[in-house]
């Protein structure tokens, strides 16, 4: 407020109040700020990490808080309150995309063809470099946006971990180069040499992780530690294996934990003492199960088995816990001192999305039959428990959530996150039932099962993103849970959109697996979307904040570096024609979560 707006009285008590506290000595002025700002700072502190957390307590053995151990069976759709609720409105909606749709279940008999298959099984640079000569119209568009996005990240975030597209700088969260590492597979994917060696100069002249900084273990693993395995995989340069290792041996001591299977969330990669932040005593359940395939890859490298002894301890623990509570639902939050799980929110959204998705890639890697037996019971809970459809004429369905405060319900609330699902369980059906290596009789409904469930929840994740003006999805969408409701909403905290790969990434898996079109035409839709809405002429794309208006997407100048390691490597692989790469891709190699390539070692 301008002090000329003031009212007569309220403005003499503000200079009064003001001349008082001129004249006050200045060593109590001094003291009068530090003891206000601690009260502050105590008050925030409890609001933020005290007060918000106080539901979170610790699932012991008498199971008492635990969310899924109740008696009732009929779980219901929980009531949405509606008022801060805007159903979107894309005024463009083609007819035919209402339209139930038929799948045609094509299934491509090249991929399935083995019969050129030699005993080299792995894939060179010069096989991305040639595939790279015959692109597709397609392909050459999704290279040019790959381009656009390194040139961007190159002319003004160089060594730095993201680029920020309108202010043209970088932005530094753990100081190793993120988009640099993130981005090595791709680039040797879509035959960018040049840019590919661009960035093998920068690791073998500037990259070092001698930096104190506290970095998250899941996030510094799945997208540096495999950034550099997977391009060493694919190119076999030397200095990538041994910066691997080196950043592999500070990582390591995430595990360093008091419960020793549960590891921290951090690590300082300097001093390589891992701890929790400050603000989150608890490790995330998708974190500490999500870096098993990036640490036994290290150790088959290495020969040195203590990388996936520390890491598959996890996966071992967690394997345990679920056998005593009989129950394959996990909350998000689990204890690194006491390795208990927390009472918390069941979700295939964030915090615990990838638990499920490497209990089938472990088992992809390994073929260690516990992983296979947990993922199928998990599937079978997450129908049973938290799949849901909506009453209208779409009939969505979507993966809910269950929530502290409302046990018995299924909450029609579902991350952008969740697309991923869709992508696993048809590599899935694509493995157990298409060319089963397993043979331990586990009944081919189950997986064909799978891939409905894939299909429908990839229609589900289509319509997040045709449903809006710009044609992308929100961070989050809510669902309507009976036929007097919208069946879809976006609560106005969740409009953004971060570039995120899950849905594309579903898709070049259903494409190449069904061979049904649709996934290319979908693919092609939400590429054009990012392109219209989220391109920065002079260098990269930006995160935007509002997926609901074409005419004010509120730019949040950042390009996040999954952008380049998944969306568009996903996108150029979904247009990929040559039936050879694809099949040594999904025959010889399992993706991780950040989309990076690790050979199967079975
Ligand atoms: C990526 O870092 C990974 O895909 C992770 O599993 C989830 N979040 C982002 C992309 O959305």
């Amino acid at each position: 407020m301008d002090l000329n707006e003031m009212s007569p009285n309220f403005k003499s008590s503000f200079f009064l109040l003001k001349r008082k506290w001129n004249r006050l000595p200045k060593f109590l002025r001094f003291y009068l700020i530090v003891v206000f700002l601690f009260v502050a700072f105590t008050f925030s502190y409890y609001v933020f990490f005290v007060a918000s957390k106080k539901n979170l307590i610790e699932i012991n053995a008498s199971d008492e808080n635990d969310l899924l151990l109740t008696d009732d069976d009929r779980i219901r759709p929980s009531q949405v309150i509606e008022h801060n609720l805007i159903p979107p409105q894309n005024p463009h909606l083609d007819d035919n995309t209402i339209k139930e749709f038929i799948v045609t279940q094509k299934i491509p008999p090249i991929l399935l063809d083995e019969s050129d298959n030699s005993d080299d099984k792995a894939i060179t640079s010069e096989e991305f470099l040639q595939a790279s000569l015959k692109q597709n119209e397609k392909q050459k568009m999704i290279q040019e946006a790959i381009l656009h996005s390194w040139k961007g990240y190159h002319e003004y975030a160089w060594g730095q971990d993201m680029l920020k597209p309108i202010t043209r700088k970088g932005k530094n969260w753990f100081g190793i180069g993120l988009t640099i590492l993130d981005s090595l597979d791709t680039l040797l994917i879509a035959g960018l040499e040049n840019e590919f060696q661009q960035a093998l100069n920068w690791i073998k002249h500037e990259l070092t992780f001698e930096v104190n900084e506290n970095v998250n273990c899941f996030e510094t693993t799945i997208r540096a530690l495999a950034g550099l395995t997977s391009a060493y995989h694919i190119c076999k340069e030397k200095i990538l294996l041994e910066k691997a290792i080196d950043l592999g041996n500070r990582l390591i001591h995430c595990f360093d934990s008091p419960s020793k299977t549960v590891p921290f969330s951090d690590v300082n990669l300097k001093s390589k003492i891992s701890k929790s932040p400050v603000y989150m005593p608890e490790s995330s359940m998708s974190e500490v199960s999500t870096v098993q395939l990036e640490f036994r890859d290290l150790s088959y490298e290495t020969n040195d088995k203590s990388y996936e002894e520390k890491s598959f301890a996890t996966s071992k623990y967690i394997h345990e816990l679920i056998q005593k509570r009989k129950n394959y639902l996990l909350p998000m939050y689990i204890n690194p001192l006491s390795g208990n799980l927390m009472s918390s929110t069941i979700t295939l959204g964030a915090r615990a999305d990838s638990y499920y998705e490497y209990l089938y890639k472990q088992y992809v890697q390994t073929k260690i039959e516990f992983l296979l037996d947990d993922y199928i019971r998990s599937i079978d809970a997450i129908k049973d428990r938290l799949v849901a459809t909506t009453q209208g004429e779409l009939k969505l369905l979507y993966i809910g959530e269950i929530i502290n405060s409302d046990p018995q319900s299924i909450h029609p609330k579902m991350d952008h996150l969740v697309c991923f699902l869709s992508g696993t369980l048809a590599l899935g059906y694509y493995h157990e039932h298409l060319r089963p290596f397993h043979k331990s009789g586990i009944a081919n409904e189950t997986f064909i099962s799978h891939l409905k469930l894939a299909e429908d929840l990839a229609r589900t994740c289509h319509y997040m993103y045709n449903l809006t003006e710009t044609g992308l999805a929100p961070e989050i969408a809510y669902f309507g849970i009976n036929d007097k409701q919208h069946e879809y909403y976006i609560q106005p905290r969740d409009t953004h959109n971060l570039l995120r790969p899950e849905f594309v990434e579903s898709l070049f898996f259903l494409y190449h697996i069904t061979g049904n079109q649709k996934y290319r035409d979908w693919g092609m839709q939400v590429f054009n979307a990012f392109e219209k809405f989220t391109r920065v002429n002079s260098g990269g794309y930006t995160t935007i904040n509002d997926v609901r208006h074409p005419k004010n997407v509120k730019p949040k100048d950042l390009m996040e570096s999954f952008w380049l390691a998944e969306t568009l490597k996903y996108l150029y692989l979904l247009f990929m024609d040559d039936h050879k790469i694809v099949r040594k891709l999904l025959n010889n190699y399992v993706f991780n979560t950040e989309g990076h390539i690790l050979p199967r070692r079975v």
